[in-house]
Parts: structure tokens; C-alpha cells; sequence
């Protein structure tokens, strides 16, 4: 859906749900004045709610602000790893289930706390006898298996900064971030599962550490014989070999200060270069943390169920550090929701009496396409309340997921946040916001939201403009990796002390948020972030083209979709096998969710007489819309052709 599409059915959406008085009184937010008292004095809330993290050594100061760089509790020392970990062994959530992890061919296991911090404590271990030392980046690039959030927390144990590559990524993608984060240690898998077939992880990361400052490749076997993985002798180690052989003795967590660096995360922004998200420890769990009791009301019974990968933002947040440092019981699921088929997800939430569930609006659209008879078969009753996050959810989306899922019974939280926020930012608590569908309502008690006008001018309700931040957070993005210039101009360059995230925003007349989408050139197909110079550079990189536009055009089921533009070289000739061979091109260049939908052959893309090319009317073309003003551009006549091809192909 395009901006002004959403913006237009949303003004049609008055739908209205009052928080359920059952739920409020169980809720661990129920006192409205939460709201008014953490607008008042933020320092003052956060340092109460940091209060639920066990710290080494108590901090003294909240905040220091010196725009746009803020430290949070900093006199404070901590471990990620204990506090997700370690501190619950001490009590009696000792035997209680950490992780119930299911894998895509059906073998499952179950981590208590006690367990899960004895396979962390070898794998600290390990990382220590492989030479990791407090500061050291460990890259990970392993399927959704338990040794993914056992190697983040040891990482976070030893100290070590951890940087996750999502395994759908390619390669190249891989050593990009390797390169970028400088990483000493690669921790990889033999292969992955996915819908019965197999992901050549460690085939790619042998291409990926090549020429880089990777010393060691740890490898899981997760797939074994058929895995067609071979080891380089000397440089590759067996985790399962290296593990065996470690002291099964208690690893003292490393003392961090609140402000040192627990991970970076890779994320696509409007440049060809991924960003380098640095995140801190104290300040980054205690959101996390955070998050996890007001706006998913966690209780010592609940199941919780993130279906992220945890390659992503969601996952580090909602999987690992939020779900454990609560003491959780969270599920962990491998592989695909059609994998044997599509009951699935609906049977794992039966198996296990899953209580909250946080999934996508692009996969709750694809279970809408598949029919309700599906999740209707089964019995949810277990469920007392569920999410959304990654993309705006349309009207319809939300209302599906509130009948044939929650049964009219569960409120929903739509959740909008970023790999830079660390945490949900703006959502229903589900005890005290009526929710509206379509919309993720207002900020966290905490957070400080406005939607303003290219001054920095609050609009008024009933008005778009840009959504910003007007004060800082503790889990918010710390800088770039190496790239603090980057930093300070892509969040802050705009409004001097205002974080701006780059999504559009309305706001209605009860002061409810409704997000309208990217304003720069950030695509999200099925809420994963891509950026159009990316794709470009990775289409331009083919010897068969001259150049390239990549937009994102409204898809019915992923929420946007690439199409790209294509003008070959002189002497190319095109074809269908050589559009084939571009999208291959794409996804060997970056991974498999950037491979266009489509391409097509222009003799020459639209661009105005200062030679910028007008993405805005290649986006009227691939979503079939009356071309907008083509009085700009150098040749019209481009436009025209361009677009009666698009026809002829529909
Ligand atoms: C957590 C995550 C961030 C971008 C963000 C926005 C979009 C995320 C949303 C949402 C509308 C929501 N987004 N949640 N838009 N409603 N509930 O997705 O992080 O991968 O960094 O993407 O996703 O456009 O700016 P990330």
C-alpha cells in the first residue's frame, strides 16, 4: 500500500477497542498515571525500571545528554549474560523452561535456566580459550537452532561484542559485516533447514572469511552427513568437538560498564554501506526488560512466542535478551510456517501453550490468504495476548488476527520500533489503551513522540508530517560502527537534539499515531529493511548493465515489493533468461529477500534535467497510478515507454 493509499483507509477506520477490564486487572501497568508521571520526569522512571535488573555495581547517575550522544546509568556495571541467565538460577525459576526450541524437522529441546547457563557457560569458555577478550567482535551466522542464543550470551559473558548475521543473508553480505565489525571469530552452522531443503551456511562463510580478520571458524553441525560443508584444518573447529572439552565449572561474567558495547547490528539505510547499530548493555536491556512487562505484560506462567529470526533486531530483542533477562518461558521455532504444512505455527501455540504470540503483518496476511478454516481448526485458547511488529498492519490484517486468532478475546499490540530504538517505542500498554486497528496508538510510558512538519514544527491533530524523538532513551543506538559522522547526520542532521527515524506519521484527533511508511529510500518487503541503493549497486555490479532505479511498490502480501529498472550495456541484448540472471545476481550479491519481483528493460530511466533519476514516477508506474508532473524531466517521452511496457506485461 502506498502512503497516501494507507493514509486514505485509515481515515475511513474508526474502529475502536477498550482495553478488557479482566485484562487490566491482572496487568502489571494498570494505573493510567504511568503515562503522566514518566512524561514528567523520564530520568526518574527509567532509573526505577532499571531497578529490575541485578547490577554489579549500582549506578549513581541516569542520564548524561550531550545531543545527540547520550550515556545512560554509566557509573553502573552489569553482565547481559547474568541478568538473562545466571540470576534466575539463583532462584527458583532454576528448574523453570528457558527455551523450548523446536526445529523444522520436527527434533525439539528443552533449555531450563539451569541448563541453558551451563551450555553458556562452556561456550564463555570456549570463546576465552579461542582468544576472545572483553571489546572483541564475534560474528554469528547460524540458523535458528539453541547454539544461536547461547553464542550471543556467551559473547555477552566474556564480554565480547556480538554482531548477528541474519542466515538468508549471501556471502558477500557476510563479509561486508565481518569486514565492517572487524570480527576476530566467525560461529557458522554445516547447513540450515528450511522447508525441508538445505541453507550452504558454512559453503558461504568459507567464501565470506576470506581475506578478512577472522582467525577461527566455530561450526555447528546441525545438519551433519549432507551438509556438504568441508573444514579448513587449522582455521575451522567443531563447536560440538571444542565444547567437550571445556571445564564444566561456573564462567564469572565480566564486569561491563552500563555503556559498554553488548552488540551491533547491521541494518540497511539510504546509502549502498549497511549501518553498523551499535547498542549498549545497561541501557539496551533495561528498555528491553522493560518493554517486556508493560508492553507484553510478561508473568512468571506466560509462554512467549516471537516468531522473528533472531538475525534481526526482533529476534535479539523479543527472543533473547527481553524474554530471558524476565526470567521467561519463550519458544523458539527453526523453520517455515508451511513447513510440512500450514497448521504449523497454530500447532506449536497448542503443543505449548503459548500465551503471547509476536508476529509480522506480511505472514499474518499470507495465514489470511491461506483461510481461516486453518487456525480456526485449532485450539488457541491459550492465548491471552498478541502482537504485531515490523510494518504498518492494514485495517483488515489486524481485524483477521483479532477474530481468528484471538478470538475476540485477546487485545493486540502493534508495536512499531527499529533496529535503533533497541525497543518498542510506540504500542498499546494492553491494560490501559483502547487500540484502534492500523494504528500502534501511542508512545511507551517514557518515550517522548511527535509528528512534525519539515520545520520541526508540531503538526495538529489531524495532520501528517515526520515522526521524530524528542528526547533520549536508555536503549536507544548508541553511534555507527566506526561511523559516528553517519550517526549524527542520518538521526539527528535534520532537527538539532531530535532523533528522527525516518517514517512518516499521522496523527488523529485522540493523539493516535498512525504510521504511514519510509520517507527515504528504505524498502520493507515482509518488514525486512532494504535499501534501493543496495539493490542498485548489486544490479549495477552485473557486466550486462549501465543502470539501474529500485523502488518499492505496494504487494498485496509482503506489504512493498522491489521492482527494478534496468538499462543494459551497448551491445546487450535482453531477455527473459537475463532478467533471471539479474534477480540471481541480487540474491548472491545481498540474499534471497532482495531479489526483485520484477525488472524491467528501459532504454533510458526517467531523470530531471539535473540528471536525478524520478523515483516517484517510477513508482507511479509499477503501481499502475496517472503519472504525476513529468514537466521536470529531461525527456518525457521516457515515461511513456516505460510505462506501456509495464502494461504489456500485466
Ligand atoms: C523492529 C523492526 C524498522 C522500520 C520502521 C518502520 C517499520 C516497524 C512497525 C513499522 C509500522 C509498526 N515498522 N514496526 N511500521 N508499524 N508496528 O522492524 O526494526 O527492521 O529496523 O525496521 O520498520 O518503517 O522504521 P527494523
Amino acid at each position: 500500500m502506498t502512503e497516501a493509499d494507507r493514509l486514505d483507509t485509515l481515515l475511513r477506520e474508526h474502529r475502536i477497542f477498550p482495553p478488557d477490564e479482566t485484562f487490566r486487572a491482572q496487568a502489571n501497568f494498570k494505573d493510567e498515571s504511568i503515562y503522566q508521571s514518566a512524561a514528567e520526569d523520564p530520568e526518574h522512571y527509567w532509573a526505577q525500571q532499571a531497578q529490575y535488573l541485578s547490577w554489579q555495581q549500582p549506578f549513581s547517575k541516569i542520564l548524561e545528554w550531550e545531543a545527540p550522544h547520550a550515556k545512560w546509568f554509566s557509573d553502573g556495571t552489569l553482565n547481559a549474560a547474568y541478568n538473562a541467565v545466571d540470576r534466575h538460577r539463583e532462584t527458583n525459576r532454576k528448574n523453570k523452561a528457558a527455551i523450548i526450541w523446536e526445529g523444522e524437522p520436527g527434533d525439539s529441546k528443552v533449555f531450563t535456566y539451569d541448563m541453558l547457563g551451563r551450555e553458556v557457560d562452556k561456550a564463555a569458555h570456549m570463546l576465552r580459550q579461542l582468544g576472545v577478550k572483553k571489546g572483541d567482535r564475534v560474528a554469528i551466522y547460524l540458523p535458528m537452532i539453541p547454539e544461536l542464543p547461547i553464542a550471543m550470551l556467551a559473547c555477552a559473558k566474556v564480554g565480547a561484542i556480538h554482531t548477528v548475521v541474519f542466515g538468508g543473508f549471501s556471502a558477500a553480505s557476510l563479509k561486508d559485516r565481518i569486514v565492517d565489525a572487524d570480527a576476530k571469530i566467525l560461529i557458522t552452522a554445516d547447513a540450515g533447514w528450511r522447508r525441508g531443503g538445505l541453507v550452504p551456511l558454512k559453503q558461504n562463510a568459507d567464501q565470506a572469511v576470506v581475506d578478512t580478520s577472522v582467525e577461527k571458524v566455530v561450526v555447528v553441525q546441525r545438519v551433519g552427513e549432507n551438509a556438504q560443508s568441508s573444514m579448513v584444518e587449522g582455521r575451522d573447529v567443531y563447536w560440538h568437538e571444542l565444547i567437550a572439552t571445556m571445564p564444566h565449572t561456573p564462567f564469572a561474567p565480566e564486569p561491563m560498564n552500563a555503556e559498554d558495547t553488548l552488540f551491533i547490528l547491521y541494518t540497511s539505510g539510504t546509502t549502498g554501506k549497511p549501518k553498523g547499530i551499535v547498542h549498549s548493555t545497561a541501557g539496551y536491556l533495561v528498555g528491553a526488560n522493560t518493554s517486556m512487562r508493560s508492553v507484553f505484560d510478561i508473568k512468571d506462567e506466560d509462554v512467549f512466542w516471537c516468531t522473528a529470526d533472531i538475525g534481526w533486531i526482533t529476534g535479539h530483542t523479543y527472543i533473547v535478551y527481553g524474554p530471558l533477562s524476565a526470567g521467561t518461558t519463550l519458544v523458539m521455532y527453526e523453520g517455515a510456517p508451511d513447513w510440512p504444512n500450514r497448521h504449523r505455527f497454530w500447532e506449536i501455540i497448542e503443543k505449548y501453550g503459548v500465551t503471547i504470540f509476536y508476529t509480522a503483518p506480511t505472514s499474518i496476511r499470507t495465514f489470511m490468504k491461506w483461510g481461516h478454516d486453518i487456525p480456526m481448526g485449532h485450539d488457541l485458547s491459550s492465548l491471552r495476548l498478541m502482537g504485531t511488529v515490523g510494518e504498518p498492519i492494514n485495517p483488515e490484517a489486524w481485524m483477521w488476527y483479532h477474530e481468528y486468532v484471538g478470538r475476540g478475546r485477546c487485545p493486540i499490540v502493534d508495536t512499531w520500533w527499529q533496529t535503533e530504538t533497541g525497543c518498542a517505542m510506540i504500542a498499546p500498554l494492553p491494560g490501559l489503551l483502547a487500540t484502534k486497528p492500523g494504528s500502534a496508538t501511542k508512545a511507551v510510558p517514557g518515550i517522548s513522540v511527535d509528528v512534525v512538519d519539515e520545520n520541526g514544527q508540531s503538526v495538529a491533530p489531524g495532520h501528517g508530517g515526520y515522526l521524530v524523538i524528542t528526547k533520549p532513551w536508555p536503549s536507544m543506538l548508541r553511534t555507527v560502527w566506526r561511523d559516528d559522522e553517519r550517526f549524527q547526520k542520518t538521526y539527528f542532521g535534520q532537527l538539532p537534539g531530535i532523533y528522527l527515524p525516518g517514517d512518516g506519521a499521522h496523527l488523529d484527533e485522540d493523539q493516535y499515531i498512525w504510521i504511514l511508511g519510509r520517507i527515504d529510500d528504505v524498502i520493507n518487503v515482509s518488514g525486512h529493511r532494504i535499501g534501493t541503493m543496495e539493490v542498485e549497486s548489486a544490479l549495477v555490479d552485473h557486466p550486462a548493465v549501465a543502470e539501474a532505479a529500485v523502488i518499492g511498490r505496494a504487494h498485496e502480501v509482503k506489504g512493498q515489493a522491489i521492482t527494478a529498472f534496468v538499462t543494459v550495456k551497448e551491445g546487450v541484448s535482453t531477455s527473459d533468461a537475463l532478467i533471471a540472471e539479474l534477480k540471481q545476481h541480487v540474491v548472491e550479491k545481498i540474499g534471497a529477500m532482495a531479489r526483485p519481483e520484477e525488472i524491467l528493460f528501459a532504454a533510458e530511466l526517467p531523470k530531471t534535467r539535473s540528471a536525478k533519476i524520478m523515483r516517484r514516477l517510477l513508482r507511479d508506474i509499477a503501481e499502475g497510478r496517472a503519472l504525476g508532473d513529468t514537466t521536470t524531466l529531461a525527456d518525457p517521452s521516457v515515461v511513456e515507454a516505460l510505462k506501456s511496457q509495464y502494461q504489456d506485461k500485466e
